[in-house]
């Protein structure tokens, strides 16, 4: 772990909450919530409180749960619409659920790399609700990493520079027809994945954001779609962007989860990036995602 001189990781702090329980599981980000059956319609003022749960803590997790595929979608969507993701499969009869499984003898996993949920959307998610089915014995934890502290503990020099700097985002390096990731995404016979020239569109987002709810500033890059920065070539972007990847992604800005089936976990993909560990080769992981739709990052 590496901590910059620039200050001190420290987890938000948080008013009370009188709805539901909620543990924070590290210093830097990430709290598990009690309390809830959202096998049920939650209440408006409990909701609140889940909602606040995720403003001040990036990525919240709930344990325990029994939710079929509809009552999965409902909850989502009383924080947006949902998304059916351009070049992944669905589950039959669902658009907005992404099945992600890795069968016990595949070898690639799905979101084995740092990233934030597709932002080489123009408007990429709000977040991802991820609720898992089958785990396995040992292994498959995803790691979070609290994008404000990246930005928080850059130097004042380096926050002033890259509040000037626009990134370009493309789907392409992940489901573009020549792509590494998409030969590997072929090798997965349990998830269906597209590679397409579409994949190639390129969108434009800063490299630090600024959330809109909580008005707190984050770094916006990964190594998933961030392909360049704008005006620059790939050979100039590297450099600095290799710098922030690793920044982005250390020790201290992270928490780890450890999933058994019926867990739930839902992050906020505008101030968070992820890693979903692939350690358990031999046993069968398999969870449903939906995504919620967000706004242009500004
Ligand atoms: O399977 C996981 O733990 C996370 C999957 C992932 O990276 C994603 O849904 O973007």
């Amino acid at each position: 772990m590496h901590l910059g001189e620039h200050g001190m990781v420290t987890v938000v702090e948080t008013g009370q909450y009188t709805h539901i329980g909620v543990s924070p599981i590290s210093g830097a980000l990430g709290a598990e919530i009690s309390g809830v059956d959202l096998s049920q319609t939650v209440d408006d003022a409990t909701l609140g409180e889940i909602r606040r749960a995720l403003l001040d803590h990036c990525v919240i997790f709930f344990r325990g749960q029994t939710l079929t595929p509809d009552r999965h979608k409902d909850f989502s969507r009383r924080f947006g619409t949902l998304n059916v993701h351009p070049f992944v499969g669905h589950v039959a009869g669902h658009p907005e659920i992404i099945p992600i499984v890795k069968e016990k003898d595949e070898k690639v996993n799905f979101g084995g790399g740092w990233h934030t949920d597709m932002s080489f959307l123009a408007e990429p998610p709000l977040g991802s609700v991820l609720y898992a089915l089958e785990t396995p014995a040992y292994g498959g934890d995803t790691l979070f990493a609290s994008q404000y502290l990246a930005y928080d503990l850059l130097s004042p020099g380096m926050k002033q520079m890259l509040g000037g700097l626009t990134a370009i985002h493309t789907a392409g390096m992940q489901y573009g027809v020549e792509s590494e990731a998409s030969k590997n995404n072929a090798k997965r016979k349990s998830m269906e994945t597209k590679a397409t020239e579409e994949a190639e569109t390129t969108v434009e987002h800063p490299v630090v954001r600024t959330h809109p709810e909580t008005g707190r500033k984050a770094l916006y890059v990964n190594e998933a779609f961030t392909l360049k920065f704008k005006g620059m070539s790939k050979r100039e972007s590297r450099p600095l962007l290799q710098f922030l990847f690793e920044h982005a992604t250390q020790d201290a800005f992270t928490c780890r989860f450890r999933w058994e089936t019926g867990s739930l976990a839902f992050w906020d993909n505008r101030c968070t990036q992820h890693y979903a560990l692939n350690d358990y080769h031999g046993q069968r992981r398999e969870m449903h995602r939906v995504t919620v739709d967000g706004d242009r990052p500004f």
